[in-house]
């Protein structure tokens, strides 16, 4: 079965309030304590190429002994090769609180992203990610991101730019992993909108907890500076149901699941999860279950 998030389900209008003037909403201890362990178990395993489905993830971004040891370990799309993280990834009630915070019809899932920083590891440039969905239309994309460890300044925390979800779009930022400054695109985007000092919020929360962020909202990450604090992260980014690929260039990784002549969004890859008369993708559940996505007969 996919994960039930029972403290998802309330989001009440004062929470919609703060997340449309913040650009970001921090609801604390979402996962409990099995759910914890149950996904910290898998990073050691995928990032081995061990893989409940035998399906390689869409992104793989550290390999052990291959790539640079102090880097922030980083995956995309982990819920097609490992059912814990499916269970996640595939949540109704992610998808509910969503569309309670964006006003969408419905949700699918467009990617989860893993990230894994070990002690020493670099930062994670400030970014949009609404500026990855330049292959979709509409051009948009909200995130929730789950920690499963306790968070601090000093341990390469999540850091969000309040407000900044109001500032215009820029493109896709060059130097993702390890920048020589993780704030400077940010502080560059902010002066460009009026800005010359904006707040920058350090997330400190207990392992298990969530923040959703509006998609244009600038966030990154510090490096870890602490000797032993570990911080593994999962992001899901949701779409609007009713999105579609454009016609525009782009989506270096995503646009391989487009059918010729046919720009809708596959649920296959792209599954619903939940739509406003509460259907969801035939095969979740029994995914969740088996790693097989079969329809019910
Ligand atoms: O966890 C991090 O350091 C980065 C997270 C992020 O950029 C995201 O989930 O959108």
């Amino acid at each position: 079965m996919p994960l039930q998030l029972p403290r998802l389900e309330t989001i009440t209008d004062e929470m919609v309030a703060r997340f449309e003037r913040d650009g970001f909403l921090v609801i604390e201890n979402c996962l409990d304590a099995t759910q914890v362990s149950a996904l910290r178990a898998s990073f050691p395993r995928i990032f081995a190429g061990d893989f409940d489905t035998g399906v390689y993830p869409d992104e793989w971004h550290w390999r052990e002994g291959v790539s640079l040891p102090d880097v922030t370990r980083h995956m995309g799309n982990a819920w097609k090769s490992d059912l814990a993280i499916a269970r996640l990834a595939l949540s109704k009630d992610v998808a509910r609180a969503a569309m309670q915070l964006t006003g969408w019809s419905g949700v699918k899932l467009g990617q989860d992203t893993i990230w894994w920083k070990t002690p020493q590891s670099k930062a994670v440039t400030f970014h949009q990610d609404t500026s990855f969905m330049d292959f979709l239309r509409p051009q948009k994309t909200l995130t929730c991101w789950f920690t499963l460890d306790d968070t601090h300044c000093d341990a390469g925390t999540l850091e969000y730019a309040r407000g900044s979800h109001r500032w215009p779009l820029t493109p896709l930022p060059t130097d993702f992993h390890a920048p020589d400054d993780y704030r400077a695109l940010m502080l560059h985007s902010a002066e460009a909108a009026g800005f010359t000092d904006p707040e920058v919020v350090q997330i400190e929360v207990p392992a298990g907890s969530c923040v959703f962020h509006a998609g244009e909202a600038w966030h990154g990450s510090g490096p870890n500076q602490s000797q032993k604090t570990i911080r593994r992260s999962i992001g899901l980014h949701l779409l609007p149901e009713s999105v579609t690929f454009s016609d525009a260039p782009g989506g270096y990784i995503y646009r391989r699941y487009q059918r010729t002549g046919d720009p809708t969004l596959d649920e296959s890859y792209f599954p619903v999860l939940c739509s406003e008369n509460g259907r969801r993708t035939e095969w979740l559940e029994g995914y969740c279950e088996t790693g097989r996505r079969e329809l019910p007969a």
